[in-house]
């Protein structure tokens, strides 16, 4: 992050559309260099105008539209002749209009647009925008109006805004971005790379999330800037006074989301980008992968291995060698002589099958998917008309046009053959898009941008992202009702909706562990939940102790996959030999014994937008101690993990959030609201459970569906106040639960010095087929002598000794008392 483009907004315009000549250059602007760069500035507002929830404002020559989305989401556009861009984005597929009481007032100084919960400023002296809330707290405000140059070489122009940065405010957010977990102080550029080994504070890597979270104060609020051509963010880098975000084109458009809390941020950005759909259950399990397995016979001995060494596993990934020459949609009949009998036979050991698809098509007229491109011109072009050629693994290739509807129908219909034979999921990479050499397409690439034709410097940054979604929405057609997995590498905002990521090609070091803790908790602030790192790292050799400590961070990464690359030697969880072995089996299975819990968090994510790692300051915004924390992260709203990042650590600190935890080791309560020291032997890592949770347990199982769950064990952690939990449940591989076939129970509990109630309501369509849950109440202050449930009084309970107690009752239960 070496200096990239100066931004000087030190002038200010004294009348209307001044012409500023600047002493800098923007090294972004290909004409930089040649003649000083002309920015202009909006002038003075001289009118207002309302059409429905838009709201217009003029300086005579650019137009400002302010569109009240929801109660707490308002949309500024500038548009510096006054002509807007179509209203199209691939990140906000629908912007629906969710408020019911807005309007226009005026004073003397400004205009004001308001819902119920927040105002947008526009002020009459210089047209500065700001946001305030409800009792008139200013929580945003721009340090310089809008501005914009011209760009002679494209058309169009380069856009910016710069806001007032306060000396205490921090910033969250941005996607995969390999730095410290507040972004305060750097600057920072979204155009998605292909960064082999990338190195901590490398920037940009492989995903464009331009999306930040704002907390001054105590109050937070979020920015996304929805513009998909290269841009830069500058959270106080470099004036600490002032955070600014600007794009080498398109439109400054951006949503001003509010808070006051950042989880009301986050949930609010899922409104407009969407959530993830539910994963097949099958995918929240343990993944291997390697580049690559083959031939067969190695794929057999890998996945044998899993079952003899009795280590749960449900993926199992095809890198690029099972194709023939790298020819997408093909196979190396040489080492899969029967795919379609070898996919089987894997799935009746459990194991779904995972192939990687790339975009680069190789030119060959013997090849169908290339003649057919070809023959209907789905390839992208050059803008005069030759085709875009570049070198990856396939050799010369030509790139299907996934910005057009029609090319995306098409890929979408290329995995039937790929569905026939069994496969269960697939995986895109180098959709940045990578080309060897010269690292992308050249910026005159056309894309057809679904109708708003755009060159590459539009279409780069969504390029990935519209790729997996032709991907997902072809293999959700071909699949029928059936859950695909999909895993992208590139994407932008919106990916979600059709894909997991992993955080691309890592390195086996502790610093790499390190940063993959934090990467996973900002993808997951930032639309992304369903995200995880290459266990192991992907390049490099860990040894037994990063590798045990990687899977145990994994363990809680909503995605959960081992990967390495082709020149490293064997990295399975059994590699390493004892002790590793035993500690990796033993946290792959607290991984599947917590997957109706992660299936629960799954679920609070898709339905209500909830992220499903949540680091502290999520929690305990109030705190200016927690802004630099980024350890520590609970998954789901219940358990709280603290991975450990260091070699030889025998204890480290870890903070709890306010409230009482047990240590789920040991069973032993603790007070929160502050750091402890807690010892983490190599077969440990600090995990601490709320008091008051119910967290629901599957037995271990080798992999998902490998046998009926005949009873879900319940663990309750007494509390002396009331909290409530979630269980989500359904079939876990259809979409039915789009039919509201599903349930979603609540439990209740509810203690005091002599007694521990426990309630149930539930709503929803689904009957699991187990009859009964096994509870083991975990720190009763007291011995039981009496327990009800629903009215009848439970003899056969059990006090162990360390004093939990355990009885089984039906599924179906209302209340349950447990007395002293
Ligand atoms: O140029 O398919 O990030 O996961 O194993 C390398 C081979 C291409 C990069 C991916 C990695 C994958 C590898 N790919």
């Amino acid at each position: 992050m070496e200096d990239k483009n100066t931004l000087n907004p030190e002038i200010l315009p004294e009348k209307l559309v001044e012409e500023v000549e600047e002493e800098f250059h923007h090294i972004n602007n290909p004409a930089a260099g040649i003649k000083p760069i002309v920015k202009k500035y909006l002038g003075i507002p001289i009118g207002a105008e309302q059409k429905g929830n838009k709201f217009f404002f003029t300086d005579g020559d650019a137009r400002v539209e302010v569109t009240v989305v929801t109660d707490e989401i308002i949309r500024v556009r500038l548009a510096p002749h006054s002509v807007f861009l179509d209203e199209f984005s691939y990140a906000v597929p629908k912007l629906e209009k969710k408020v019911s009481v807005f309007g226009l007032r005026e004073d003397e100084n400004e205009y004001i647009v308001s819902t119920n919960i927040v105002n947008c400023h526009v002020r009459k002296k210089d047209f500065f925008i700001s946001f305030s809330d409800n009792q008139g707290h200013e929580t945003s405000s721009d340090a310089v109006p809008m501005h914009w140059e011209e760009n002679v070489k494209f058309g169009g122009y380069y856009v910016y805004c710069t806001k007032e940065c306060h000396s205490e405010e921090s910033f969250f957010g941005m996607g995969d971005k390999p730095t410290e977990f507040n972004l305060r102080g750097k600057r920072l550029q979204n155009w998605n790379t292909d960064a082999y080994s990338f190195a901590w504070n490398q920037d940009p890597l492989y995903r464009s999330i331009p999306f930040y979270i704002s907390l001054n104060e105590g109050i937070a609020h979020g920015i996304f800037f929805d513009n998909t051509f290269k841009a830069d963010f500058d959270f106080g880098a470099e004036d600490p006074t002032k955070t600014s975000f600007w794009a080498d084109g398109g439109e400054l458009q951006y949503y001003y989301i509010h808070g006051p809390h950042m989880m009301d941020v986050v949930k609010r950005y899922h409104i407009l980008t969407g959530t993830h759909p539910m994963p097949p259950l099958w995918a929240l399990g343990y993944h291997q992968c390697r580049w690559s397995y083959y031939p067969e016979a190695k794929v057999r001995m890998v996945t044998k291995t899993f079952r003899e060494q009795k280590i749960p596993c449900d993926g199992i990934y095809l890198d690029i060698d099972y194709m023939d020459g790298y020819r997408c949609f093909t196979w190396n009949r040489k080492y899969f002589p029967d795919p379609k009998k070898m996919i089987k036979e894997l799935a009746d050991q459990g194991f779904k099958t995972v192939v990687i698809i790339d975009p680069g098509i190789r030119v060959d007229d013997n090849y169908s998917v290339f003649k057919e491109g070809k023959e209907n011109r789905y390839f992208c072009r050059r803008c005069d008309d030759y085709f875009m050629e570049g070198h990856v693994w396939p050799g010369r290739c030509q790139f299907p046009d996934f910005t057009n509807p029609e090319v995306r129908e098409w890929w979408g219909g290329l995995f039937d053959e790929l569905v026939q034979l069994g496969v269960a999921g697939v995986w895109n990479d180098m959709n940045e898009p990578a080309v060897f050499g010269s690292g992308t397409f050249p910026d005159d690439v056309r894309h057809q941008y679904d109708g708003h034709r755009g060159s590459h410097r539009k279409a780069h940054n969504i390029y990935g992202m519209q790729m997996v979604r032709a991907t997902y929405e072809g293999l959700r057609k071909l699949m029928k009702n059936k859950r695909p997995f999909t895993i992208t590498r590139a994407g932008y905002s919106g990916v979600q909706r059709f894909s997991s990521v992993w955080t691309g090609d890592n390195v086996a070091s502790w610093e790499h562990l390190k940063l993959g803790n934090i990467q996973c908790q900002r993808l997951s602030i930032s639309g992304i939940s369903f995200c995880g790192t290459d266990i192991g790292g992907f390049s490099g050799e860990p040894d037994g102790e990063l590798f045990t400590r990687w899977i145990q961070m994994g363990t809680f990464s909503p995605f959960m996959r081992a990967h390495s690359a082709g020149d490293t030697k064997e990295r399975e969880p059994w590699s390493f030999g004892e002790p590793y072995t035993a500690i990796n089996r033993k946290f792959i299975e607290l991984r599947y014994r917590l997957l109706p819990y992660l299936y629960s968090a799954f679920w609070e994510h898709h339905r209500y937008g909830f992220p499903i790692l949540r680091p502290v300051i999520l929690q305990e915004q109030e705190a200016l101690t927690n802004h630099f924390r980024q350890d520590e992260f609970t998954y789901g709203d219940k358990i709280l993990i603290c991975p450990v990042l260091e070699p030889g650590q025998k204890s480290r600190r870890v903070y709890l959030p306010k409230g009482k935890w047990y240590n789920f080791w040991t069973y032993e309560l603790v007070d929160g609201a502050k750091e402890i020291v807690v010892p983490t032997p190599l077969e440990i890592i600090p995990i601490f459970v709320k008091a008051g949770s119910v967290i629901p347990e599957y037995p271990v199982m080798q992999y998902v569906g490998e046998k009926e769950i005949d009873e879900v064990k319940l663990n309750v952690y007494y509390t002396e106040t009331e909290v409530n939990s979630f269980l989500f449940e359904d079939y876990g591989e259809t979409f039915a639960y789009e039919q509201d076939i599903y349930l979603e129970k609540k439990f209740v509990v509810k203690g005091k010095d002599s007694k521990l109630t426990i309630q149930q309501s539930m709503e929803g369509l689904y009957t699991p087929r187990y009859e009964n849950y096994h509870f083991n109440i975990i720190g009763l202050p007291f011995r039981p002598s009496r327990i009800i449930a629903d009215n009848k009084d439970i003899t056969d309970f059990i006090v162990n000794k360390d004093k939990t107690v355990e009885l089984k009752f039906a599924k179906n239960f209302k209340q349950i008392e447990i007395l002293k």
